[in-house]
C-alpha cells in the first residue's frame, strides 16, 4: 500500500481518497477568509503558484525573505484556524508512517493553474526539523521531482494524484523537491486547478 520513495519518505496512494470533496470544501472556506495570492520572492519574482495558509502560523515570502507569520499580511488578521479534519488526516498519515503524535501548527495551501510550477527547493524555515511534513494532493495530477540531499540532479519523478498523501520525515525532511509545470486539464471537482496541502510543525516544543 505505501511506497517508500526514499528513506523516511512514504507515498500513500489514495490515502485521502474518500475525503477529497470535504477537504476541498474546507480549502475554499479557508480561502474566503485568507484569499489565494501570488507571493513575491526575495529576488523579486512573482511565484506562479498561488498560496494561502491556515493554522496558528502561515508561510509567506516577500522582498524581505521567507518566514512564518501569525498574521496574514493581505488581511492583517490571524490566519484561519486549522480545520479539525485537516489535523486528523495529517496525524493519521504521520502515525501510519512512523511519526506518532504529529501536531502541525501550520498548513500551507498551494494552488496550481496551467503551467504553474515550483522549482527545486528545500523546506527549512521550520524550527522543528524532527517533525515530518505531510502533503496531500487534490484535483489535477502533477509530476513531483525528488532531488535528494543536493540541489544538482533530480533523482526521481513521481506522479501525484488526487487523494495521494506523502509523509516526508527523517533524512528526507531536508531533501530538494519541486513540481513540474502543471499540464492543462479539467478535474471534476477542482476544474483547471491542483491544490496541495502541506502540514508543518514550525515551533519546537519547549
Ligand atoms: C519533500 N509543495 O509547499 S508537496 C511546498 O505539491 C511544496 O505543492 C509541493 O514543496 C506541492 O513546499 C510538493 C511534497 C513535499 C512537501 C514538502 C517536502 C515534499 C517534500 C519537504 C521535504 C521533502
Ligand atoms: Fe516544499
Amino acid at each position: 500500500e505505501a511506497v517508500a520513495l526514499a528513506p523516511g519518505a512514504w507515498l500513500r496512494p489514495g490515502f485521502a481518497g474518500g475525503e477529497v470533496p470535504s477537504l476541498l470544501a474546507a480549502v475554499l472556506a479557508v480561502a474566503e477568509a485568507a484569499p489565494f495570492r501570488h507571493l513575491v520572492t526575495p529576488g523579486g519574482a512573482t511565484m506562479s503558484v498561488a498560496m494561502t495558509n491556515c493554522g496558528s502560523l502561515g508561510w509567506i515570502s516577500d522582498r524581505r525573505g521567507y518566514r512564518y507569520e501569525q498574521v496574514d499580511p493581505l488581511t492583517s488578521r490571524r490566519w484561519p484556524a486549522m480545520p479539525e479534519r485537516f489535523l486528523q488526516l495529517a496525524r493519521r498519515a504521520a502515525d501510519a508512517s512512523g511519526f506518532p503524535g504529529f501536531a502541525p501548527d501550520a498548513c500551507l495551501i498551494n494552488r496550481y493553474g496551467p503551467g504553474s510550477k515550483l522549482s527545486l527547493h528545500q523546506d527549512r524555515d521550520e524550527l522543528d526539523l524532527d517533525a515530518p511534513i505531510v502533503s496531500v494532493s487534490l484535483g489535477l495530477p502533477a509530476v513531483f521531482m525528488f532531488g535528494g540531499q543536493a540541489r544538482g540532479a533530480c533523482a526521481s519523478r513521481h506522479r501525484l494524484q488526487s487523494g495521494d498523501v506523502v509523509v516526508w520525515g527523517g533524512v528526507s525532511r531536508l531533501a530538494f523537491h519541486g513540481i513540474a509545470p502543471l499540464a492543462a486539464g479539467a478535474h471534476g471537482l477542482t476544474g483547471e486547478f491542483r491544490y496541495n496541502l502541506t502540514f508543518r510543525k514550525v515551533m519546537s516544543e519547549p
